[in-house]
């Protein structure tokens, strides 16, 4: 199998995160990636190779042009004015509840703020997302990460791995947030529409309900969500994510979102997937993007699902088993020690060769 991965992403290298307001070491860090990167040369089935670059235009057909430019210049502002922080982090949010009873076209005509602080709450959902001096160049190298997989892909290879770090799956059209800054794979799936016109079927395994992935294809009929995810009323990003989110306007019942209950192990949660494989399989389109995380792993130190090793080999199995192509990228997963043999786990069940060793 192909895997798609670039040195760009340790730009990307947040020491701490904020939880509840308190200083913590950092989750999403480099050495995930360098963890799998390692699994997969070890194991000798994976050929690595580097991204290509793709530039802007596919960020822009998902994303806001103005999160793109806060991307670009939020570090360069931090120094600008002289904010002495390792990390940006908003600490003022425009939730809804501070516009109540002012117009939509009111609301929607309140000015971008200059200091960056406000510029950061404004593009972003939460407080444990570090931006740092890299998390531009790394969160571009993951979109060409992303980009070079469905080349592949459509090139004609069955199935491509693209470890995309940082994640993607939380940041929605005009938001960064839970550690994503531009949506990996809702810009995979748009560049797949693009270029073959036909549909295409996320499917999202990570722990987190993918919000970003769910609202930019909110209203759309042609990109089809499907989510298993811990319930939101327990875990982030704890406002959507629930069962009878359905999409609106053309997107109707093209999202699909299963909760499921804490501690959830491998037989409840593959239950589920069949449930979800049944609805993509029912759907037009030979291209299914998978948003793949480790972090339903049983000893994720922030999921709190259950799942094993040898779950991840029969969920590669039975999404492989679909049929269809894959664009598989990496979102979360956080319990270093096992990333690199729970990715193996499932890229080698999708790929038809579970317990299998060697090329
Ligand atoms: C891509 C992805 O997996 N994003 C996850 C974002 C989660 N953000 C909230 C993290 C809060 C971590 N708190 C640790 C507390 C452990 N009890
Ligand atoms: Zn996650």
């Amino acid at each position: 199998m192909k895997a798609v991965l670039s040195d760009r992403h340790r730009a990307h290298d947040p020491k701490v995160e904020t939880y509840l307001g308190v200083p913590v070491p950092a989750n999403e860090v480099p050495e995930r990636a360098e963890m799998i990167r390692a699994a997969l040369v070890e194991d000798g089935g994976f050929e690595l190779t580097e991204p290509t670059d793709h530039g802007l235009d596919p960020i822009l057909a998902v994303h806001d042009a103005g999160l793109v430019r806060f991307m670009e210049e939020a570090w360069p502002e931090v120094q600008r004015q002289r904010i002495d922080r390792e990390f940006l982090v908003a600490d003022t949010y425009p939730v809804r509840n501070l516009f109540d009873g002012m117009s939509e076209e009111l609301i929607a005509a309140r000015p971008e703020p200059v200091a960056i602080g406000g510029r950061v709450a404004w593009w972003g959902l939460d407080s444990s997302n570090p931006l740092v001096e890299g998390s531009y160049d790394a969160a571009r190298s993951a979109v060409d990460v992303a980009l070079t997989a469905v080349d592949l892909v459509l090139g004609g290879e069955s199935v491509a791995y693209g470890l995309c770090r940082p994640p993607g799956h939380h940041a929605a059209r005009a938001m960064a947030g839970g550690y994503c800054f531009f949506n990996n794979a809702a810009i995979a799936a748009q560049s797949i529409v693009d270029r073959t016109g036909e549909q295409v079927a996320i499917l999202d395994v990570d722990v987190h309900h993918g919000n970003g992935t769910q609202q930019i294809f909110w209203r759309r009929g042609d990109v089809a969500y499907a989510s298993l995810h811990a319930d939101p009323r327990r875990l982030y990003p704890f406002f959507l994510g629930h069962a009878d989110e359905v999409g609106e306007g053309p997107g109707r019942r093209a999202n699909l979102n299963l909760p499921q209950p804490l501690r959830a192990d491998d037989a409840t949660y593959l239950r589920d997937l069949d449930r979800a494989l049944e609805w993509i399989g029912s759907r037009p389109g030979s291209v299914v993007v998978v948003s793949l995380g480790f972090d339903t792993y049983e000893l994720d130190p922030i999921g709190d699902l259950a799942l094993t090793t040898d779950g991840y080999a029969e969920m590669g199995r039975r999404v492989g088993a679909l049929g269809r192509r894959l664009v598989v990228l990496q979102e979360g997963g956080y319990h270093l020690p096992t990333l690199g043999a729970n990715a193996v786990s499932w890229l080698r069940g999708a790929d038809g060769r579970a317990g299998v060793s060697g090329p």
